[in-house]
């Protein structure tokens, strides 16, 4: 009760500098009751960042490195986000987790490194179909979040993020009861092992659309959305705002 929900666009390896301004500028004026963020690829942070400034809207990246700086060519460090005026930053994404071999440990460390930096951590975490098919989704998620959320996670600078693995980019979601189930373990966990764990926001993922926004984001325990394909247009990105 009385967690403010937040609806995150994470618009993955797509765009241009021209669609990153356009969608920006048709997202900058509007203001709801959500908290709205959006996480734009490494190279138009800057740009998107100027074109947010006196909005409302907040900025965020995709991923950073555990360590503060040093010899990791090709990499950014938590620092370098925030100096760009980012407040959040998404970590341990699946496609990140599959891609690129993502432990829980190695998240827990981006994470660590991202709250140093005075950033929020939205740490993601999901089952996959087989291991649903099989009954252990609760027990995954459970296992991902106890190895991916650092000691210094409180409700303030650390947000999770349910995905199951199935429902991203495939038009697939879960059933409201299997998401509050899900929802409702996640809090349960995190009242007991986190501070401010009864606070702390737990966003929904996977194919979040305006159509179904608003029957997501009522179930229990939610609390905003992660949404990627459909944060790449502006109506589409604020018809979800609207619905949380
Ligand atoms: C899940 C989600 C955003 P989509 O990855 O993180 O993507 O909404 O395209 O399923």
């Amino acid at each position: 009760p009385g967690i403010r929900p937040l609806v995150a666009g994470n618009w993955k390896m797509n765009g241009s500098l021209a669609m990153a301004s356009a969608l920006v500028g048709a997202l900058k004026g509007r203001q709801g009751n959500v908290d709205l963020l959006v996480c734009p690829p490494f190279p138009y942070l800057a740009a998107v960042g100027a074109a947010l400034a006196g909005s409302k809207l907040a900025l965020g990246a995709q991923d950073c490195h555990a360590d503060a700086s040093g010899a990791h060519t090709g990499d950014v460090a938590a620092p370098m986000l925030a100096d760009l005026g980012c407040s959040y930053v998404i970590l341990g994404h699946s496609e990140r987790r599959t891609d690129h071999g993502e432990t829980s440990g190695m998240v827990a460390a981006k994470a660590q490194a991202a709250l140093a930096a005075g950033l929020t951590a939205i740490i993601c975490v999901g089952e996959t179909e087989a291991q649903r098919n099989a009954g252990e989704e609760l027990k995954i998620v459970e296992k991902q979040i106890v190895e991916s959320v650092p000691s210094g996670a409180n409700a303030g600078n650390t947000v999770i993020a349910y995905e199951p693995v199935w429902a991203i980019g495939t038009g697939k979601t879960p059933t409201a009861a299997d998401v509050e189930a899900m929802h409702r373990h996640i809090r349960a966990l995190l009242k007991s092992r986190v501070t401010g764990g009864a606070g702390m926001r737990i966003l929904y993922g996977g194919s979040v659309k305006p159509s179904n926004a608003a029957e997501l984001m009522a179930v229990a325990e939610v609390n905003g959305a992660l949404v990627g394909g459909a944060s790449l247009k502006a109506e589409d990105f604020w018809g979800i705002a609207e619905g949380a």
